[in-house]
């Protein structure tokens, strides 16, 4: 795991005109991401749609990407879902898949209690030999720094993806709990703020689309350039908060279209670009 740093895209699902997972496609969108020099990939997460997908669905895409990455970049897997049963089921097939670490939000809907999140974690990780990467989300509940301070105690949980914006805690992460505890940031608008407070790597959505200029402002944290950094993540924000109120995933399946690689639809309820909004969309990222 120590090697899965840098800029790493939370990946789009392609599904096609009929919803269904389209294959080609996805091979296509894992070689034009290696083509642009990601360092890793991270499947089947809040940006892959993967709580609109049947188990099997998600265990496809996993294995799909598996076999077209052919172990050139690192790959993670999230496979969270509200059971533990079936987290473990889809954790295990991760790691017989050939991935290299899994990552899962909590149980969420039913707000459970600390001591059930903390146990399900302990069983996910405990089933498999692969690194956990607990995923610290708002839309499945936020854990609280004392939380993931328990949560590190668990053997082969290894870090945290981490998509709060108090970036305040990352430090204190690195500080409190060990250097070593992996963190990636997972807010792309802040991706500058999460690097420069001690983030290993980001993984995000928009990574998909524009990772060359996530890749050039990481490079520039490393280096220092304070300057060219904030430059780097003005020219990203202003297309991801044009995408923001308008579908992003959809929006940036369609800007992967535009580039090369036909990353196809979301499926409903999410919705789809029609030729008129595709257009006002093309118009807004030129700007
Ligand atoms: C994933 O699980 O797919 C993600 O990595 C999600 C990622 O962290 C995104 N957050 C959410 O969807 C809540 C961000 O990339 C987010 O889309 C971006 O920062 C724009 O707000």
């Amino acid at each position: 795991i120590k090697n899965i740093t840098g800029v790493i895209p939370a990946m789009v699902t392609t599904f096609d005109e009929n919803e269904n997972f389209d294959e080609a496609r996805m091979r296509a969108a894992v070689r034009f991401l290696i083509d642009r020099k990601v360092h890793g990939l991270y499947l089947t997460g809040s940006t892959g749609e993967s709580f609109m997908m049947s188990p099997e669905e998600r265990k496809r895409v996993v294995e799909v990407v598996v076999d077209e990455t052919a172990g050139r970049i690192p790959l993670m897997a999230h496979v969270g879902a509200i059971s533990t049963k079936l987290t473990v089921e889809l954790a295990q097939h991760a790691e017989e898949a050939g991935i290299d670490a899994i990552s899962s939000v909590p149980p969420f809907y039913w707000g459970f209690s600390q001591d059930q999140v903390y146990n399900y974690y302990s069983d996910v990780t405990g089933s498999t030999s692969l690194p956990m990467i607990a995923y610290n989300v708002p839309l499945a509940g936020l854990f609280g720094f004392d939380m993931i301070k328990r949560l590190s105690t668990i053997k082969g949980l290894a870090g945290i993806k981490y998509t709060a914006t108090t970036h305040f805690e990352i430090m204190r992460i690195k500080e409190e709990i060990s250097k070593d505890f992996i963190v990636y940031s997972g807010a792309d608008e802040m991706a500058m703020s999460g690097l420069s407070f001690g983030a290993d790597g980001i993984i995000g959505s928009f990574y998909n689309l524009i990772p060359e200029v996530f890749i050039a402002l990481d490079a520039a944290v490393k280096a220092g350039d304070m300057e060219a950094a904030r430059q780097f993540q003005e020219t990203a924000n202003a297309i991801i908060f044009f995408s923001l109120p308008r579908n992003p995933i959809a929006a940036i399946k369609r800007g992967m279209a535009w580039m090369g690689a036909d990353a196809g639809l979301c499926r409903s309820p999410f919705g789809n670009f029609d030729k008129a909004g595709e257009e006002e969309l093309k118009a807004g990222f030129r700007k």
